[in-house]
C-alpha cells in the first residue's frame, strides 16, 4: 500500500498508553517493550513483514530470554513516509487481524517493532543502525524487483539508474544492497564483524541469490570488501508464506469497532503461516522454532514447492480471473472452472518438476492451497496478485515452462496464462470491457510489445529480457499462437478457452 489508508481521527489512537484499556479479548504484548533491543533491522516493512516475521517475534517475545530480538524497520521508498508517521504516532504498534477460513478471527496487537527509520531523510542513520553492535540480522522483504537479477543471465543487473548512482556514490545509497554494503564496510573496518543477511522474499534460493547480488555489487565498489563479505556474512535460504492482502477501509473499520481504537494501518492476513529456514546465522538468531518456524539444512525443495505451486497458482488465477472480470482470489477460485484449471496446472505442469519432498504430502499441500485461496474472509485482490507480474512471472511460471521444455513435457496450461498476460497488458480490459488496473514497473513496455500482436502474433514474446529465447521454440509458439487466436477472437470467452485447453 503506498499511501496512508486512513486520515481522519475521532477515537483514541493506538499507542502504548492505550494498551491496558483495550477489550480483554484482544491479544496485546505482555512483554516489556522498553527492554527490547533492535537485534534485527528489517528493510521493507510491507504488510507481509508485519504479518509474518514481526508476528513470529511477537509470539517469541512473550517468553523471557529474547529481548535482544526487537525490530527496527527501515523504509527506503519515498512512499514509506506515511508509514513512518503512523508507526511513530502508534509507538510502532499495529493490529494484526488473523482471519481463519471458518470465520474465526484472532485479534492481536504486535509489539515486536520498536523503531523505524525513513531512509530518504536520514541515510547515515540507516548505515549507522546497520553497523551498530546490537544489529545481528538484517532482513529483507524488498520484492523480487529489489534484487536486480538480470532475467536472462541471472547475474546482477547493473543497468539501472539507482545502481549506477550507488556505484558513483557509495556513501549516499539508494538501493537496499548499497546500504548493506556501506554498513558491512564500516563493520569490517571497525572490526565489529558481520551480520546475517536474511531474505524474506519469494525467490528460490533467496539467500544464495542475495549473496550473489550483494557480492557482485560489492566487487564493483571494493573487491577486498566483497571477499570479506563472502567469508564472513551468512545468507540463509528460507521459504516464507502467509497470504496478506492489501489493507482496505473495511479492515480499518473492523479494527476501530472491535479493538475500540484507531489504527491507521492495521494488517489482515490468513491463519496459515509457514517459515522454513536454513540454520546459517553468523551472529546469532532468535529461537523462531519455538513459535512455529522450522529450521532445516536444505530449504530448496520447500521453496520450489511454494513458489511454483502457490505463487504461480496465484498468477494463474490472477491473470485469467482478471480477464474474466473477477476481483479477488476467493471469488475466482470459487468458480469451478478456475479451480479445475488451477488444479490441472499444479498436477500436470508443476508436480512432475518437484523434487522428492521428504515427508511432505504434496496432494495434501495442493488441497490446502485451494482451501487457502478460497478463504472467503481474505479478500485478496487480483490487482495485488498481478502487480509486478514482470518481476514475478519469470520466477513463478516461466521457470516451470523452461524446465518442461527441457524435459520434453507439455506446458499448454501455462502457455495460455502467458498469452492471457499479453492480452491483459495490451487491452487492460476485462471481458465486460471494464478497465483492469495494472500495476507494473514495466507496464508501458509490456503494453508496447503486446499492442503489436495484431500485426505479429508473437510480438509479446519478443521481449527477450523477460522471455529469453522462447520465441524461437516452435512447439511453444504453436501453442501460444493458438491461445492468442482464441483470446483475440471476437466474443471470446475465457472460461470456454480454459475448458478447451483442459
Ligand atoms: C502472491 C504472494 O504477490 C503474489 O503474487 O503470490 O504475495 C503470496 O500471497 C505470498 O507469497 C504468500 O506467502
Amino acid at each position: 500500500m503506498n499511501t496512508a489508508p486512513h486520515e481522519q481521527v475521532n477515537k483514541g489512537f493506538l499507542n502504548s498508553s492505550i494498551l491496558a484499556r483495550l477489550p480483554s479479548h484482544i491479544d496485546v504484548p505482555t512483554y516489556d517493550r522498553s527492554q527490547l533491543k533492535a537485534g534485527i533491522v528489517h528493510i521493507g516493512v510491507g504488510g507481509f513483514h508485519r504479518s509474518h516475521q514481526a508476528a513470529y517475534l511477537n509470539e517469541l517475545l512473550k517468553s523471557p530470554g529474547s529481548e535482544q530480538w526487537g525490530i527496527c524497520g527501515v523504509g527506503l521508498l519515498d512512499c514509506n513516509r506515511d508509514l513512518r508517521d503512523i508507526l511513530v504516532k502508534q509507538d510502532y504498534l499495529y493490529s494484526l487481524v488473523v482471519r481463519h477460513p471458518n470465520g474465526t478471527i484472532d485479534n492481536k496487537i504486535i509489539g515486536s517493532m520498536i523503531d523505524f527509520i525513513f531512509a530518504p531523510e536520514d541515510k547515515q542513520k540507516v548505515i549507522d543502525k546497520l553497523a551498530h553492535s546490537d544489529t545481528k540480522i538484517v532482513s529483507l522483504s524488498i520484492t523480487e524487483g529489489g534484487y536486480h537479477i538480470h532475467p536472462e543471465t541471472g547475474e546482477f543487473d547493473f543497468d539501472n539508474d539507482d545502481v549506477r548512482h550507488d556505484i558513483q556514490n557509495p556513501n549516499d545509497p539508494r538501493t537496499a544492497f548499497a546500504y548493506i554494503i556501506a554498513a558491512l564496510k564500516k563493520r569490517m573496518v571497525s572490526g565489529l564483524g558481520a551480520f546475517t543477511v536474511q531474505s524474506c522474499d519469494n525467490i528460490q534460493h533467496n539467500g544464495a541469490i542475495t549473496r550473489k547480488m550483494i557480492t557482485a555489487l560489492a566487487e564493483r565498489l571494493d573487491p577486498s570488501l566483497s571477499q570479506w563479505i563472502e567469508e564472513n556474512v551468512s545468507f540463509p535460504n528460507a521459504m516464507v508464506d502467509r497470504i496478506t492482502p492489501v489493507t482496505s477501509k473495511l479492515d480499518i473499520a473492523y479494527v476501530e469497532n472491535t479493538f475500540q481504537v484507531i489504527d491507521q494501518w492495521p494488517i489482515t492476513c490468513e491463519s496459515f503461516s509457514q517459515w522454513v529456514i536454513e540454520d546459517d546465522f553468523c551472529c546469532g538468531r532468535p529461537n523462531w522454532d519455538l513459535v512455529g518456524a522450522q529450521f532445516v539444512s536444505d530449504v530448496t525443495p520447500f521453496e520450489k514447492m511454494k513458489i511454483r505451486l502457490l505463487n504461480a497458482g496465484h498468477s494463474v488465477l490472477g491473470l485469467l480471473g482478471s480477464i474474466y472480470g473477477y476481483e479477488t482470489i476467493d471469488e475466482t477460485v470459487s468458480d469451478v472452472c478456475f479451480a479445475q484449471y488451477l488444479r490441472a496446472f499444479m498436477d500436470l505442469e508443476v508436480t512432475p518438476l518437484l523434487d522428492d519432498l521428504d515427508g511432505i504430502d504434496l496432494d495434501g499441500y495442493k488441497d490446502t492451497l485451494i482451501e487457502r485461496f478460497a478463504n472467503p474472509n481474505i479478500k485478496d485482490s487480483l490487482v495485488r496478485i498481478c502487480s509486478e507480474s514482470s518481476a514475478k512471472l519469470p520466477k513463478f511460471l516461466l521457470s516451470s515452462i523452461f524446465e518442461n521444455i527441457d524435459k520434453g513435457r507439455d506446458s499448454s496450461l501455462a502457455i495460455l496464462v502467458i498469452a492471457a498476460w499479453c492480452f491483459y497488458s495490451d487491452k487492460a480490459l476485462n471481458q465486460a470491457q471494464l478497465a483492469i488496473t495494472i500495476q507494473d514497473e514495466m507496464a508501458v513496455e509490456l503494453a508496447a510489445y503486446a499492442q503489436k500482436t495484431a500485426e505479429d502474433k508473437l510480438s509479446f514474446l519478443r521481449n527477450r529480457h523477460l522471455f529469453g529465447n522462447l520465441v524461437e521454440n516452435s512447439e511453444f509458439t504453436l501453442n501460444y499462437t493458438k491461445a492468442i487466436d482464441s483470446l483475440y477472437s471476437p466474443s471470446s470467452d475465457i472460461r470456454e478457452i480454459m475448458n478447451r485447453v483442459l
